[in-house]
């Protein structure tokens, strides 16, 4: 049992979207990504997203994408459900990466940016609501343009962005102009994994999305990020400031062993004035890693005011037999219970529940804040021994 008296204001920086005009995209394509529509009447439309996913016939009928996914009302009724004061809101994977750089592509980034400003204003969201904005990233101009204008939308704080840049990864040259206009405006990019990384698949064994998600995302984040790092980005741009999805992938666990063969690696050595692990311990991670050891890693690694609560939703619903009723997010309240059982000084504590994020993100408490108790008790609190059925 787990009773948490905090002072924070509980903020959620890992919180996803489909904005009605993305699925409307979606639902007019039959390549991924798109959407389904529902196996059976009455049964939501089926979301198929992961490279690869329609083709594996235990995953082609993707999952179901209901009201979670648009419906800002459902976002608040989450957020009471498990105390959460606000949410900084971005769009679910993947983004604009798959759209050439037309016209319609970069009018289709602005108007859905101008869409999730429009949400935070909604006045089902009281105030709750902040936002980061989308990128026409195949156009490295349009995305310049796109953040001037997500600068000036009073509730967006910055961009989510995947791993592929405009096509050959984060380490681009052609992608420093963009980075630029990024730091130039004190946005923060949201770092967030889609592609995974070539895992053998087994000849034997289905995996679902299971292991596409669990480690591919992950070691995508570790990879892409450590090129970033290696192509000097952030000599050149000390101030860009980057949020890692999933606590950084690996990073806070491998940041020594990159830092050693980097260290031993002359060429790649020079062209940096830090050993990699100076730039890693300057990044932001969210805490959505599941449990405590992982979040008790990314403090030792990093400063532990880089570091952020996170939910992940409307990803991970509740399963039906999970301990605790069908309400509550296991996904989340392993997240809480993995950053308030840790034996973190409480001020750490409250420092990743919230007050880090106003302060990175600039937010302001709703009106309705009020300090609370988080009372997640009854509540399996670690996953790895939860009792449910695995069928
Ligand atoms: O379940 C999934 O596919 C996902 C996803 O695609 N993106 C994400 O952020 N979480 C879960």
């Amino acid at each position: 049992m787990t009773l948490f008296k905090s002072d924070a204001c509980v903020v959620d920086v890992h919180t996803h979207v489909y904005l009605p005009e993305y699925l409307e995209l979606l639902r007019h394509r039959n390549t991924v990504p798109f959407v389904l529509p529902p196996l059976k009447k009455g049964e939501d439309e089926r979301l198929i997203i992961l490279p690869g996913e329609d083709k594996d016939h235990s995953t082609q009928n993707g999952r179901p994408v209901g009201a979670a996914y648009y419906d800002v009302r459902e976002k608040i009724k989450f957020m009471d459900l498990h105390g959460i004061d606000l949410s900084v809101v971005s769009l679910a994977n993947p983004w604009l990466d798959f759209l050439p750089p037309t016209q319609t592509t970069l009018d289709l980034a602005t108007r859905m940016n101008v869409e999730m400003e429009e949400m935070c204003l909604d006045k089902a969201a009281a105030g709750r609501l902040y936002g980061f904005g989308t990128l026409p990233v195949t156009s490295v101009e349009g995305s310049i343009k796109e953040v001037e204008r997500i600068a000036k939308l009073p509730h967006l704080r910055g961009v989510i962005m995947g791993t592929a840049g405009c096509g050959k990864g984060l380490d681009d040259p052609e992608l420093i102009p963009l980075f630029e206009a990024i730091a130039r405006h004190q946005l923060v990019i949201f770092l967030h994994p889609h592609y995974g990384v070539s895992l053998p698949t087994s000849a034997n064994t289905e995996v679902g999305h299971s292991l596409a998600l669990a480690l591919g995302f992950p070691f995508e984040t570790t990879y892409a990020v450590s090129r970033l790092i290696l192509s000097g980005i952030f000599d050149r741009l000390p101030d860009l400031r980057l949020l890692l999805a999933h606590s950084g992938g690996t990073l806070p666990f491998l940041a020594g062993r990159l830092d050693s063969c980097v260290i031993h690696d002359p060429l790649v050595a020079s062209r940096l004035q830090h050993p990699p692990s100076y730039y890693l311990k300057r990044l932001y991670y969210d805490a959505v890693i599941y449990h405590e050891t992982g979040v008790k890693a990314t403090v030792d690694f990093a400063d532990p005011k880089n570091i952020m609560f996170g939910t992940d939703h409307p990803f991970f619903p509740p399963l039906e037999n999970q301990n605790g009723g069908p309400e509550r997010w296991m996904s989340v309240d392993s997240n809480l219970a993995a950053i308030t059982d840790s034996g973190l000084d409480k001020t750490v504590v409250q420092g990743i529940l919230g007050e880090n994020a106003l302060k990175l993100l600039n937010l302001s408490p709703p009106a309705s804040f009020k300090k609370k108790t988080l009372d997640l008790k009854d509540i399996s609190l670690n996953p790895t021994i939860a009792p449910i059925s695995l069928r």
